[in-house]
């Protein structure tokens, strides 16, 4: 039921022009319980250097969604074995909230009403066979392009422009809803705000772009330090923090005194410069729910005490 008239070159021309501006492969989820048409589906959108994963069943996709698999776009037909299309393009919304993957449903059907339930129901598109193939394509293609560019601006707007790790705001908008979750969870957390040490006199000394590299190595030894278990953010200036996942204040301080010691024993070198920097730290406890803001209040705190203590120290 597809129509195979598809101006190949400029087809491949647009795909070749997507994949430079996303940079990197799309990945589409097709969902058909018929195998033959399934095929020809996914044969279209492989031809297009789409990388496609098939799938029988909306519960065999939902469990992929689950387990965190990357997809850019879903194709589904309306008519599953298990489920109607409208319904699981219900549960990857509910999943996945207003950034869900777009979902475009396929119908066999002349009923025009489907169509619009379905894009009434937050379908990114509908398409009733037969279609002509370019058309399929190009819709896929489309819908994809769109949802990595959303992500791409998703990802600026959480990371900070010099070091390229997350920014205050994100550290603030995610932080509240990990805390709820740990505290939910049973665990207490906690949450650290790191000060390099004297920055200003470093600044004053070797210059404000000698500053901004500093900045950018510590930045960078903290990310690969904390990796991606634990939320790390710079909140401002020479300023990071960092709200740990469901570690106890005495594991924490264990943490950050590691921190600490690797950060003063790293040579930086910044233009002809080897420099070395210390940092203080204040960390507190998460026991009880509060706002975010208290939070963060009390380990600052606790930085001011460790900076009053004589700096390059853990306080808690
Ligand atoms: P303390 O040990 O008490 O933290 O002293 P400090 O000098 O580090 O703290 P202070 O708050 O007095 O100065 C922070 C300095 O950080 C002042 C500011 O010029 C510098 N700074 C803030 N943001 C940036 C930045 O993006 N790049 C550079 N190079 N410097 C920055
Ligand atoms: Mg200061
Ligand atoms: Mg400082
Ligand atoms: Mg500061």
């Amino acid at each position: 039921c597809v129509i195979k008239n598809e101006p190949e070159s400029i087809g491949r021309l647009i795909a070749a022009v997507d994949r430079a501006l996303t940079n990197g492969r799309t990945t589409v989820m097709l969902v058909d319980s018929n195998k033959a048409s399934r095929l020809d589906l996914a044969g279209i959108l492989r031809r297009q250097r789409l990388s496609v994963i098939e799938v029988t069943e909306a519960g065999e996709a939902l469990q992929m969604f689950d387990a965190g698999e990357t997809i850019d776009v879903i194709v589904t037909d309306t008519e599953l074995a298990d489920m109607a299309g409208a319904d699981l393009l219900d549960e990857v919304r509910k999943r996945q909230g207003e950034y869900a993957v777009p979902v475009i449903g396929l119908s066999e059907h002349g009923d025009a009403r489907l169509a619009a339930r379905f894009i009434e129901a937050g379908g990114a598109d509908f398409l009733r066979k037969p279609f002509l193939e370019a058309e399929f394509s190009g819709r896929v293609r489309h819908a994809a392009t769109l949802q990595k560019r959303i992500q791409a601006l998703r990802r600026a707007a959480a990371s900070d422009y010099l070091t390229d790790i997350f920014n205050r705001r994100h550290f603030f908008l995610t932080g509240p809803r990990l805390v709820e979750q740990y505290l939910r969870r049973g665990e207490g957390t906690s949450i650290a705000v790191l000060d390099i040490d004297h920055f200003k006199r470093l600044n004053d000394t070797y210059g404000h772009e000698i500053g901004d590299l500093v900045l950018k190595h510590v930045a960078r030894r903290l990310k690969a330090l904390v990796g991606e278990e634990h939320l790390l953010a710079r909140l401002g200036g020479e300023e990071f923090g960092i709200l740990f996942d469901g570690l106890d204040v005495r594991q924490a301080f264990a943490f950050c005194e590691r921190l600490r010691a690797e950060l003063a024993k790293a040579k930086i070198v910044a233009d002809d410069e080897e420099l070395t920097i210390t940092v203080s730290i204040g960390l507190a406890t998460i026991e009880a729910p509060e706002s975010f803001e208290n939070y963060l209040h009390a380990a600052d705190q606790f930085l001011y005490m460790a900076k009053h203590a004589g700096r390059n120290r853990v306080m808690s």
